[in-house]
Formats: structure tokens, sequence, C-alpha cells
């Protein structure tokens, strides 16, 4: 009997160690499908459904599924962030930027102000909850869909900071120089032509709370500043806000693409253009 419990709490002991322990990161398809905004790189996930780029989970589920993910902007009331992640290893950071609610169609804000987010803390949460080091964005749009509204602008940046010390930063605007302009505006549009057929234009805005677009920072990762005692934070201007709020999530469930597109993956690419070519030409016959 003794024998068999021993037997018994090592088999727990081994399945206890074969739970996973976090939830893996997908990579984000090659950046050829997405946009480039200076030192950032976003991708349209209603366009790439429409292409056939990526398909079904995780692309197509609500924002801030399950709870895994940090809000850092919202609408919402009584949002925070107190326990995010993957029992036991769970992390808290900042409550989210307080989005506008309707009455100004501006905003600008910064997301761990005075050295609010630990950059250890935040490693931590991406290690443990995506084996990620790279915090990549989710932007849920949330605009009308009238042609004088459906657009909103945007201007961004990520720092790692040392006190009052800026130790790297990443800028996301309409100037591709590397350097920050916070009125250089972005535009987050409302409508986007299909990567394959352009064609025919796709609302960004995929309703009932869903991710409209992933954003990385070229060449951000965490593995590189922590156990300095470093601080993260992110600046966020926007204008051109109508309708309801946005929200905007940091998360390690997507990842960067790891690198340029394989040859075969170019071929099958020229492939999908001439398809959508050839398409297109007997459409209009
Ligand atoms: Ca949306
Ligand atoms: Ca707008
Ligand atoms: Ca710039």
């Amino acid at each position: 009997m003794k024998r068999i419990l021993i037997i018994l709490s090592l088999l727990g002991v081994l399945s206890a160690a074969w739970i996973p322990a976090s939830q893996a990161a997908v990579l984000l398809p090659p950046d050829v499908f997405g946009l480039q905004y200076d030192q950032f790189r976003s991708f349209s996930i209603a366009q790439m459904l429409y292409d056939g780029i990526v398909s079904g989970d995780p692309w197509d589920t609500a924002a801030g599924t399950g709870g895994l993910d940090v809000l850092a902007y919202t609408g919402a009331t009584g949002q925070n962030n107190v326990n995010v992640g993957i029992a036991p290893n769970l992390y808290s950071f900042p409550d989210p930027l307080a989005a506008p609610s309707g009455s100004t169609s501006t905003f600008s804000g910064i997301w761990g102000l005075g050295g609010t987010i630990s950059v250890d803390s935040l490693y931590g949460y991406l290690q443990d909850t995506f084996a990620s080091s790279i915090p990549v964005f989710l932007f849920d749009m949330n605009e009308p869909g009238t042609a004088a509204k459906r657009d909103l602008q945007i201007t961004a940046e990520i720092r790692i900071m040392d006190g009052t010390t800026v130790v790297d930063s990443w800028s996301f605007d309409g100037i591709n120089d590397g350097v920050y302009q916070s009125t250089a505006w972005a535009t987050a549009y409302g409508l986007i032509p299909s990567f394959f057929d352009p064609t025919t234009l796709i609302s960004s805005n995929r309703g009932n709370g869903k991710v409209d677009f992933v954003a990385y920072a070229m060449g951000l990762d965490l593995a590189d500043f922590q156990g300095m005692g470093y601080t993260f934070e992110g600046e966020f201007n926007m204008q051109g806000l109508d309708g309801s709020f946005e929200e905007l999530y940091l998360t390690g469930a997507f990842a960067p693409p790891t690198t340029i597109p394989e040859p075969a993956t170019l071929l099958l690419m020229g492939a999908g253009l001439l398809i959508a070519t050839l398409g297109a030409a007997l459409r209009k016959q």
C-alpha cells in the first residue's frame, strides 16, 4: 500500500510537470503583410483573415481573452491589471489609461509614467505566461463606419527608462526616420484593401470587442533590458476619436516573425497574387 502511494505521488509530481506552464506565442506572418509605422510594424487582422493569411484562433478571438493580456488603455470603468497571467505566476501592473468617452476627440497619456512598470516584472509576465520576452500590442478600434469618422490618427513611443534617463525607445508615427515626432500622425484606417485583390475594401473594425490590429516594435526584446532595474513606459496620442472608446492591450500571445520569408513562402505568395489577379480578370469579363 505504501509503495502504491509513493508511486501515485511520484506520478502526481510528474503530471504536474507535464501541465504546460505557459501558452506559446503565435508567430505573426512575414512583415510584408503588415504596414510600417516608423519603428513599428502593424498588421490588420480583418485583412489577414479575409485574405486567408491567418485563420481561426487566436486571431479570431475577443480582445483580452481569458484575462491573459494587460490592458494599457480603455474607456471601460473599473478595469485594472491586478493578478494578470497564469496562476501561480501572477503579475500586477498600473491601471489602464482612461480613454475619453465621447466628450472629446483627442487623447494623450503615458502608461507607466514615473517608473511604475518594472522591466523585470513585465519580462517575468511575458516569460511565465507566453514563454516570450517581446511585448506585442493589440488594438481594438471602435470608430463609426462613415467616411468622415472611420479613421483615427495615432502617435506613440515605447521607452525603456533608467530613472528619468531614456535607455532606448521605439517610435510609432507617420515619418519613418527612427525619431519620435508626436505630431506626425499615423492613420489607423477604418477600411483597408485586400492584400491580394486591392479593389476590395475590408472593414478594419471587427466589432464585438475583437482585436483589429496587432503591432510590435522592431528590435524590442525585454531580454536585452531585464535584471538592470529599468522601467517601461508607453506614450500614446490619438486624434479623430469618434463613437465609443478604443482599447489597447499588451500581450505576448503573438510574436514577431523570426526571419524574412523563405523562398517557398515567396513562391506561395506569388501564386496567391497570380490567382487573385486571374480572379479579378475573370470577374471583369
Ligand atoms: Ca473593434
Ligand atoms: Ca474617427
Ligand atoms: Ca518618426
